[in-house]
């Protein structure tokens, strides 16, 4: 028999988009080239990567890469945004990831809205975004503040601080914590592990809790390899020791890169779906939330284009039902006629058992 061939069921594995921030040097693409084990990002950047978003003086860039992470195939995208450095411009590269951010909310809200589906389109939100701290050993300075706390309302803000090999075991336990003090006296919805002491069971309290106590995660990234005890181990080698990358002892690299991809990507993705999306969505459509320093009045043109598209999105949704009818309408007229062949084979039977009978009876 010939196999049966179906379409799509191709296994895909999972997608997940991670965007790099921080000041220029803080090891944003040491970290990436560490993270999926091979030279993602270059030192340098050149103007011929295919996807390249342009903008007027600063280029926000996605690189696809396959990994496996515990027998599962992870298409990582990994958006790195250029380093900034404390000078004036900072304020037009934040622009730039903001709207970064919301272009791809937009795509989406587009696409939603339209009456025939694009198969091809492909989904860009980003999921999660590392914060690069500079390890300073002092607080947060205000463009770190700053920053995050414009970026979290969009995206599931994970701080950390890169080359974490710089401070001593006690600096960075005290730079940790007032980081995380920092961050909770400005209020700065980052991602922080949620859970929920009703819903959620005992092991992923435990576990949650733990990640929240270890933010912001202290990063070591290498991309050498040295020998120790004849295994292969990524490290950085300083005349005093070695900092071994996927040591926890040394850092906290291999509890970031579990929890991204694989523990907590789907939360990363639901959040960023269903929650921060969906409130992006909200304040576009309605306007109401925009009060800061956006224009807060709707154009006529607007107005009309958001209800062509509320009207797009209606129209789509009842030919959606429509569509769930005559299937179900399908399914059920399927299951009547087999009921009847059923109920025919079954008298065919009894026909065929009494003219047998007839046949032997004696009379
Ligand atoms: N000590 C130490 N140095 C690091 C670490 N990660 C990267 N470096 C070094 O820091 C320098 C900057 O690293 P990059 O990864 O290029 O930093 P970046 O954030 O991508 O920098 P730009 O792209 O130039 O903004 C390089 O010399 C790296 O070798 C680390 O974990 N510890
Ligand atoms: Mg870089």
């Amino acid at each position: 028999m010939a196999p049966i061939r179906r379409r799509g069921n191709k296994i895909k594995g999972v997608q997940l988009t991670v965007m790099t921030v921080g000041a220029s040097g803080t090891g944003r693409t040491t970290f990436v080239n560490t993270l999926c084990e091979a030279d993602v990002l270059s030192h340098k950047y050149s103007d011929d990567a295919s996807t390249a978003h342009s903008e007027a003086g600063i280029k926000i860039k996605a690189h696809n890469v396959d990994l496996e992470e515990e027998g599962v195939r992870i298409q990582l995208t990994i958006v790195d945004t250029p380093g900034f450095g404390d000078n004036i411009d900072n304020e037009f590269a934040f622009q730039e990831i903001t709207n970064y951010l919301e272009r791809q909310y937009d795509d989406i809200l587009a696409e939603q809205s339209r009456i025939k589906r694009n198969p091809r389109f492909k989904d860009s939100r980003v999921h999660a975004l590392l914060y690069f701290i500079p390890p300073d050993g002092h607080s947060l300075r205000e463009m770190d503040i700053s920053l995050m706390r414009r970026l979290s309302p969009r995206v599931n803000v994970i701080p950390v601080i890169g080359r974490a090999d710089s401070l001593t075991k006690s600096e960075l336990k005290a730079f940790k914590r007032r980081i995380m003090e920092d961050i909770e006296h400005y209020d700065i919805p980052i991602y922080n592990f949620p859970y929920d002491v009703e819903e959620d069971d005992e092991e992923t309290i435990e576990e949650n809790t733990e990640l929240r106590n270890t933010l912001p995660f202290a990063i070591i990234g290498s991309e050498e390899e040295i020998e120790i005890d004849g295994e292969p181990v990524r490290a950085r080698v300083y005349p005093w020791g070695v900092a071994e990358v996927d040591n926890p002892q040394h850092s906290d690299f291999s509890r970031l890169r579990g929890a991204l991809l694989n523990s907590h990507l789907n939360d990363l993705k639901v959040l960023t779906e269903d929650v921060l999306y969906e409130t992006y969505r909200t304040e576009k459509l309605s306007r109401g939330a925009y009060s800061d320093n956006r224009e807060s009045t709707i154009l006529p043109e607007e107005l009309a284009t958001q209800s062509v598209r509320l009207k797009e999105e209606q129209l789509r949704r009842e030919e959606e039902k429509l569509r769930e009818i005559e299937m179900r309408v399908q399914r059920e007229i399927m299951e009547r006629r087999q009921e009847l062949l059923a109920k025919e084979e079954a008298l065919r039977h009894l026909e065929s058992r009494l003219a047998s009978q007839g046949q032997n009876s004696p009379y």
